[in-house]
Formats: C-alpha cells, sequence, structure tokens
C-alpha cells in the first residue's frame, strides 16, 4: 500500500488520478478490503490494526486530494493559457466587400439629386406595353419602337427599355409638384459592343410643377455635371426626338481632368414633358377614380447611362466587363467603401 502515494504523485490527469483512487480506496480497493478484514482478527488486535489502516486511508485520501487540487489548477491555467486573447496584438483584416462601380455612380448621382431635393424611386423591371411605349406617345405603328428593340416576355409583358415607364407610374401615383429621379436596370435586344449592353442602367429624372421652363432642365443638367466633375464643369445640348418630349435634346458633359483626358462625354436624352404624356396619365388616374391633375402642367425630364460615367471614372474601356462576373475586375473595388 505505500506505493499509493507515488502512484497518486505520477499521476497527470484527473482520470487516473480517478482510477489510483479507485484502486485503493474505491469500494472494493485495497484499503476498503483490508478494512473488511478487520472482523476477523482477534479483538486484542482489531484495536490497533484498524487504527493503522485508517491513518493509512488518511493518508491517502490527503494526497489524492491535494494532487486533485493540484491538476485542476493546472487545468484551469492550461484553459486560460490556451484562450488567452493579447490585446495588444494588431486585428487580422477581414476581407471586405466592396460596392459596383456602377453602384458608387449611381451613389454619386442621387447624392447631387438628393440635396437638391430630389426623391429616389425604383420601379418594376417587368413592364407592360401601354407605360414602355403607348402612355409616353410611343403608339405600336411608331417607328420610334424600333430605336429600342424589345425582349418580349410571353405574356405580352416586356423588359422595360429605358426607365421612362416610370415617369407614368410615379404621377399616376402622386399629384404635382414633384422632383424625382428613379434608378434601375433596363433591357434591350441589341447586339453588345464595348459601349452596349443587353442590360445596362439607366438614371431617369422627372420634374412636374409650374411655369417649368427649358432653362431649369439646362439648368438642372449643368449642375449634375459640376457635382460629378467639378466647378469647371461644362454643358452641352443638342436637338434631339424623343417622342415623349417636345423639345428633346441630347446633352453632353465636358469632361475635363489634369491629365488632359478632356472630351464630351454624351450622356443622355431630355426634353420638356410632352402634353401627349400629362394626357395619358390622366387618363389612367381617371380611370382608377383620381381626379385629373396634370393638363396644363409644365415639366421636364431626362434620362441617362450611369455605365457612361463608371467607364470614364475608372477607365474601364468595355461596357462588357461590368457584368462578366470577372473577380479580377470587381476584386478592384473591394475595401474601400
Ligand atoms: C432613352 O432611353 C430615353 N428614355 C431617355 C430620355 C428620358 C429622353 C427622358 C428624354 C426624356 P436612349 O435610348 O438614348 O434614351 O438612352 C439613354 C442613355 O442610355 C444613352 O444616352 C446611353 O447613355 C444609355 N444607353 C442606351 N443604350 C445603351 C446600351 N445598349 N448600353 C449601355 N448604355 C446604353
Amino acid at each position: 500500500m505505500h506505493e499509493a502515494i507515488p502512484e497518486i504523485q505520477a499521476a497527470t490527469t484527473l482520470e487516473a488520478l480517478q482510477t489510483v483512487k479507485t484502486k485503493y480506496v474505491g469500494k472494493s480497493g485495497l484499503v476498503t478490503r483490508e478494512l473488511g478484514t478487520l472482523g476477523k482478527l482477534p479483538p486484542e488486535e482489531r484495536k490497533a490494526r484498524g487504527a493503522e489502516i485508517n491513518a493509512v486511508r488518511q493518508a491517502i485520501q490527503t494526497a489524492l486530494d491535494d494532487r486533485e487540487t493540484t491538476l485542476r489548477r493546472e487545468a484551469l491555467d492550461a484553459q486560460l493559457q490556451s484562450e488567452a486573447i493579447d490585446v495588444t496584438l494588431p486585428g487580422l483584416p477581414l476581407p471586405a466587400g466592396g460596392l459596383h462601380p456602377i453602384n458608387r455612380v449611381y451613389d454619386d448621382l442621387t447624392g447631387i439629386y438628393e440635396r437638391l431635393g430630389y426623391t429616389v424611386v425604383e420601379g418594376p423591371e417587368v413592364e407592360d406595353e401601354h407605360h414602355n411605349f403607348e402612355a409616353l406617345n410611343v403608339p405600336w405603328y411608331h417607328p420610334a419602337r424600333d430605336l429600342q428593340d424589345t425582349f418580349w416576355l410571353e405574356d405580352g409583358r416586356l423588359l422595360r427599355t429605358h426607365t421612362s415607364p416610370m415617369q407614368i407610374r410615379y404621377m399616376t401615383e402622386h399629384e404635382p409638384d414633384l422632383k424625382i429621379v428613379v434608378r434601375g436596370k433596363v433591357y434591350r435586344y441589341e447586339a453588345t459592343d464595348a459601349t452596349h449592353e443587353s442590360m445596362f442602367h439607366q438614371l431617369e429624372g422627372l420634374v412636374v410643377g409650374d411655369h417649368i421652363s427649358m432653362a431649369d432642365l439646362k439648368g438642372t443638367i449643368a449642375e449634375m455635371a459640376r457635382g460629378l466633375y467639378g466647378a469647371g464643369a461644362k454643358v452641352r445640348f443638342q436637338p434631339s426626338y424623343y417622342p415623349f418630349v417636345e423639345p428633346g435634346a441630347d446633352f453632353a458633359v465636358y469632361w475635363d481632368n489634369p491629365r488632359g483626358e478632356s472630351k464630351w462625354l454624351e450622356l443622355g436624352g431630355c426634353g420638356m414633358v410632352h402634353p401627349s404624356v400629362f394626357k395619358a396619365v390622366d387618363d389612367l388616374r381617371e380611370a382608377q377614380g383620381k381626379p385629373r391633375v396634370y393638363e396644363g402642367k409644365t415639366g421636364f425630364a431626362f434620362g441617362l447611362g450611369p455605365e457612361r460615367i463608371a467607364m470614364l471614372k475608372y477607365k474601364i474601356p468595355d461596357i462588357r466587363y461590368f457584368y462578366a462576373n470577372d473577380p479580377r475586375v470587381i476584386g478592384q473595388f473591394r475595401g474601400e467603401l
């Protein structure tokens, strides 16, 4: 039994210690069994022998308790050690996502318009013919429908070819005065090249009120150009034709930078809202039991492609890079939100 103490000392885990404990002081352990033999001794020896065994058992129990305390403390120390956090270590960088370049340009643009008091809205990409064409003064026989080749859906609906149908939707729901910009995807069934995609984005503007003039439109586009390209930015308007405006124009921004890469950037179309559009809106409102409130109003609208701005800003030579999901392109926009 005198091996008990060295065995206890040698136990390096709580499990090993439990084994030693069972071996000596468990129910059928050596010491317990020894105590059981007392009854067979002659009475005069019993007392002395009993005291002896009890002393041994006491010594073993004390050694067991001490060892257990030690092992538990060691285990706790080890755990604390392994789970310790060194708050002085530099943090691990987390892989950050990034905003797509088109969303960055959208944020720049909508930021400019929000500061001018515009409301930013979005609308459905699946449209009906009435909102995408008819109400915008493009009847079915109109050659302008060929200008925007359309993806038709099976149920006669279509993927919107521009964001202009939101002019109709918004005016049907809201009364003037109003100032909105619409952001979203548009689709055209056309061959792709470095500057044309079959899915791209537009930013549409619409302002309606009393005595809105072409001068207001030009001032607004100029303000946007300054917001994008600084105080020296210039804008150019050239007459153009869109059935839903009269007069209509295309506008370009003179893009000037210190590296001498100045050029005119053709951005989009604009014009004064055509009276036929206001009439179509009033007709829709009337059919819904709403008052006709657009007759006699004036307004301007514009629509532009943010891809053009992003291509110049980020020096992306081909529009198709935006949507090819090549991580080498998109990865360059990580981590600087
Ligand atoms: C329109 O879509 C008119 N709805 C714009 C408008 C709104 C005029 C309100 C008047 C009043 P357009 O088809 O020109 O117009 O397209 C507008 C802009 O979208 C273009 O200037 C160009 O920047 C961009 N765009 C047109 N087609 C593509 C294409 N396939 N890929 C990328 N961008 C395109």
